[in-house]
């Protein structure tokens, strides 16, 4: 019969492939049903705090943007948190809702903060197991119906500490006699402070007052924000709104917490451990955020218009240079934290190895801490690429920079991050670097063409030689003040 048959056609992305339906789309649908605008719209509308109404009567208010509410309704109807609890997708569930986010990240306004928070509350409730009191909590955080869906804090930041929340949480927990708590303190910093419940630590006061000191004395606590009948928040008054140098989207508050009702969900003083889940997935979520953010593709689009010196910026071979060096470290940031997601949802299915796990907790801190700096560089780099005009205001690049330098600080400083890096190492006997060398290998064995080095190998072995540096630093004796200033 002989050997030679047809090739079949290959089906592939219908909608990528089909400039027709594109192009319909583009020049009928309304302004309304896309997106792409409402990021920029949500930061020329920034939250405001009403703290008085006009009769005197402390109200507590804080406006949000109508475009921000529609960020919130459009999340709920994408799944952009529940994806990762449906679980339709089994193991593959995160790598599926975090490539949405990371479609959506750059244009939502920031909206994937509270997102990032509400998937790391939901993640908490179901390590600890979905019952009262947070059982319609963690469907409400978890739904696709916009009318049903809450969002969540985490209100881990005291003025005394953000790093060292040991030691710096002041907050009091005072039992009731219904089992529940009413909390006293200071939070220094409340992101997305429009949500509707919240996780925070607090310390529980005993009968004479006294609280245990440090790590141990924390509980995990589980609170609503919600209004009494005369419309005054229950227990919380918001102290101001913070003006900050990004984020500027989002309200970020100082809140005394005064007589706030509350349930511990951990056993008492395992609030650290038992918060550090919602960490977990905060940190990936900034890391993919930051990968977002440089994946925002702009400067290559404007080097194929913008001319200099009788041609097109994208035939100056320097130009393409940079647009290269940024697209490469783009892409190994991309790889690193899609690398993450999947070990994440190998781990949520039950699937994954002992050495999955390890890499999982080995590589979450690595990635957020790598991929904050890099983010500030990229885009940093990719606002130069516009030359001056990436510096004006209402092209909505600024934004973007004044949006990465946060990346590297809340949710752990890089400092911070690389003792975390040192806690899981020392913890695990070292077998979370065995995990990283076999994965390396594995990953070095895959990698085909010119190069050996896939990108993501490369960006865990500069964010490997990074901490190696820290790890040698924090080694050896830590100078006084005193020795640095000689
Ligand atoms: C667009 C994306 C946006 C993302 C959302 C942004 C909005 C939210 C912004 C925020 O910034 S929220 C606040 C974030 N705060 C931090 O990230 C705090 C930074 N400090 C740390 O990370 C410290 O390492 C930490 C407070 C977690 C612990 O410090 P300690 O007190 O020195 O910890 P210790 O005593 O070593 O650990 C206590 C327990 O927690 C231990 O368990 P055991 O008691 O069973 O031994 C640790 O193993 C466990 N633990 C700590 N970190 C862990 C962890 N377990 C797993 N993973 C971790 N990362
Ligand atoms: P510090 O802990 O005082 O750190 C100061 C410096 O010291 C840092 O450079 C740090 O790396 C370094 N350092 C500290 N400890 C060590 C160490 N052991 N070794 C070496 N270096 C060290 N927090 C919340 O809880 N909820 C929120 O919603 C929230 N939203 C935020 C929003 C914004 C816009 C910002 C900027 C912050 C937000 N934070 C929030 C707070 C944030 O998590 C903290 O600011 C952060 O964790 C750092 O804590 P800190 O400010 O107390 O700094």
């Amino acid at each position: 019969i002989g050997c030679f048959f047809q090739e079949r056609p290959v089906l592939k992305n219908p909608f990528l492939e089909d400039a027709l339906l594109r192009g319909y789309l583009k020049r009928y649908m309304p302004h309304e049903v896309r997106f792409d605008g409402w990021g920029r719209e949500c930061e020329v509308s920034p939250p405001q705090l009403v703290q008085y109404d006009s009769w005197g009567r402390r109200v507590d208010l804080i406006h949000t943007s109508a475009t921000w509410k529609q960020m919130k309704d459009l999340s709920a109807r994408e799944g952009l948190v529940s994806i990762g609890y449906e679980r339709h997708y089994g193991e593959w569930s995160r790598v599926y809702q975090m490539s949405k986010l990371f479609l959506f990240s750059p244009s939502s306004g920031l909206y994937t903060c509270p997102l990032a928070m509400t998937d790391g509350a939901a993640k908490v409730i179901e390590s600890l197991g979905i019952s009262w009191p947070v059982e319609e909590a963690f469907h409400r955080l978890t739904t696709r119906k916009p009318e049903y869906f809450w969002t969540s804090g985490q209100w881990m930041t005291e003025r005394q500490g953000g790093s060292d929340v040991a030691n710096g949480t002041e907050t009091v927990a005072v039992p009731q006699t219904d089992g529940s708590f009413k909390l006293n303190g200071y939070k220094w910093f409340t992101s997305a402070t429009d949500a509707d419940m919240t996780l925070t630590l607090a310390r529980v006061q005993d009968t004479t007052g006294a609280t245990i000191l440090g790590s141990r004395g924390l509980s995990l606590f589980y609170a609503e924000v919600s209004r009494d009948e005369s419309g005054q928040l229950k227990g919380i008054e918001v102290q101001k709104l913070k003006d900050k140098l990004g984020t500027r989207q989002m309200p970020t508050a100082e809140l005394l917490l005064d007589g706030l009702p509350a349930h511990m969900i951990s056993t008492e003083g395992r609030g650290v451990s038992s918060i550090a889940n919602m960490l977990t997935i905060t940190r990936i979520h900034n890391s993919l955020s930051a990968a977002g953010a440089m994946r925002r593709q702009l400067a290559r689009d404007y080097a194929t218009r913008r001319k200099a010196f009788g041609k097109l910026l994208k035939d100056h071979p320097l130009h393409m240079q940079t647009l290269a060096r940024m697209e490469v470290e783009t892409r190994g940031a991309f790889l690193l934290v899609m690398d993450v997601c999947r070990l994440l949802g190998r781990e949520e299915t039950g699937i994954a190895t002992e050495f999955d796990t390890h890499l999982l907790r080995l590589l979450t801190p690595v990635v957020k801490l790598y991929t904050g700096k890099q983010a500030v560089a990229v885009v940093s780099e990719g606002l130069e690429s516009f030359g001056g005009q990436g510096y004006i205001e209402d092209t909505g690049l600024p934004g973007l920079l004044r949006d990465a330098q946060v990346l590297s600080i809340w949710e752990g400083t890089t400092n911070v991050l690389s003792l975390d890096v040192l806690r899981c190492v020392a913890r695990s006997s070292g077998m979370v670097f065995h995990a990283y060398f076999i994965h390396t290998k594995s990953l070095l064995k895959n990698a085909s063409g010119v190069s050996a080095l896939t990108p993501a190998v490369k960006a865990i072995q500069c964010a490997l030689s990074k901490l190696e540096l820290l790890v040698q630093d924090t080694a050896t004796k830590e100078p006084s003040f005193l020795e640095l200033a000689a």
